[in-house]
């Protein structure tokens, strides 16, 4: 290095540093905002919730959880034991809908949500104080916290856009500032009823450990009726093999396809000429030509493309 570039960079260090440590306090500020925004967000999501008029059954099961840890897995086992084995869902969601998520979204209605038949299984990740109370069953699953904030990590990264490493996240999720906020205050609000008859507390380490034993205890506790012919069927379509298999009834992306309404297999429509006859009235069909012919021309834009004379070479 010359004597005039180490002048230079003398001259120049303050000024980077302070840049830098601005650039450093406007990312940190950004964040810091980016979770008020969140809570907020999610705030207004359970005023609205607090606000349905929604009254729970005696039969409704609540299925909660702090995100990933097994929602979607039990999910499946409590339809699999309610329906006895049936498959006939594009998503899971559908059948067990994701309770505060398809009222804050208007996925559902109070009315859809009172015609779902019973016994409706509700997912969600709502803390105790805002589940809502009632004579119904709640199943609340846990899993190993650090194992969450790995598998959490992993969906930030694939779903949310997440560029951060491993470090970054977990710095975020021991603070609380990710979604659903912090698992600490999740599991031990939900924790401090333990006793209460209506709440069945299950471990997701104890589900891969001994799943038949955690079914027979479902089982009972929901009153269901499954056959022992009927079991091991559903043992197998609640297995990881299965659920990976059938991986697209199960993931985050077809829930959003539902939820926004929108029709699979639905982008190659027909494939036929002449469709807008039986859709456009003869106002609209009026109001068309007359803005053609204004922009394109009397024959419509078809026959100018026709009758144009070859490109000059
Ligand atoms: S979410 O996004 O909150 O709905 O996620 P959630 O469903 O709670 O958790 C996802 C993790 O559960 C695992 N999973 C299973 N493990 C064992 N057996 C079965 N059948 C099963 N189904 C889902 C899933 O793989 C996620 O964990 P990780 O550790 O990321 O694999």
């Amino acid at each position: 290095m010359t004597a005039r570039h180490s002048k230079y960079e003398i001259l120049k260090s303050p000024t980077k540093k302070l840049v830098s440590g601005l650039l450093k306090g406007c990312s940190m500020l950004l964040k810091e905002s980016i979770g008020i925004l969140t809570e907020t967000l999610q705030f207004m999501e359970l005023f609205r919730v607090g606000r349905l008029d929604f009254v729970p059954r005696a039969d409704d099961i609540f299925l909660v959880t702090y995100p990933r840890s097994g929602t979607t897995w039990m999910q499946m086992i409590l339809y699999q034991l309610a329906s006895r084995g049936n498959m006939d869902f594009t998503h899971i969601c559908q059948v067990a809908p994701w309770f505060e998520r398809v009222i804050s979204f208007n996925v559902m209605n109070t009315e859809d949500i009172e015609a779902v038949p019973s016994p409706r299984i509700f997912k969600s990740h709502l803390s105790y104080r805002w589940i809502p109370k009632g004579q119904c069953k709640y199943i609340y699953v846990m899993r190993n916290g650090k194992d969450v904030a790995v598998s959490f990590f992993h969906f930030y990264k694939s779903h949310l856009g997440f560029k951060g490493d491993f470090s970054e996240f977990f710095d975020l999720f021991m603070r609380g500032k990710v979604q659903f906020g912090s698992w600490f205050e999740h599991v031990a609000g939900w924790r401090e009823h333990v006793g209460n008859p209506n709440i069945m507390f299950l471990e997701y380490e104890n589900l891969i450990q001994d799943l038949e034993g955690c079914l027979r205890r479902i089982i009972q506790f929901c009153g269901f009726d499954v056959s022992s012919e009927q079991f091991p069927e559903i043992m197998e379509k609640c297995s990881f093999a299965f659920m990976k298999k059938h991986e697209s009834k199960f993931d985050h992306i077809t829930a959003t396809i539902w939820e926004k309404g929108y029709k699979q297999n639905a982008f190659l429509r027909k494939g036929e000429i002449g469709s807008a006859k039986t859709y456009l009235n003869d106002r609209q069909e009026k109001l068309f030509e007359q803005k053609s012919e204004k922009y394109i021309g009397k024959f419509g834009a078809n026959t100018a493309i026709r009758s144009s004379a070859p490109l000059n070479p």
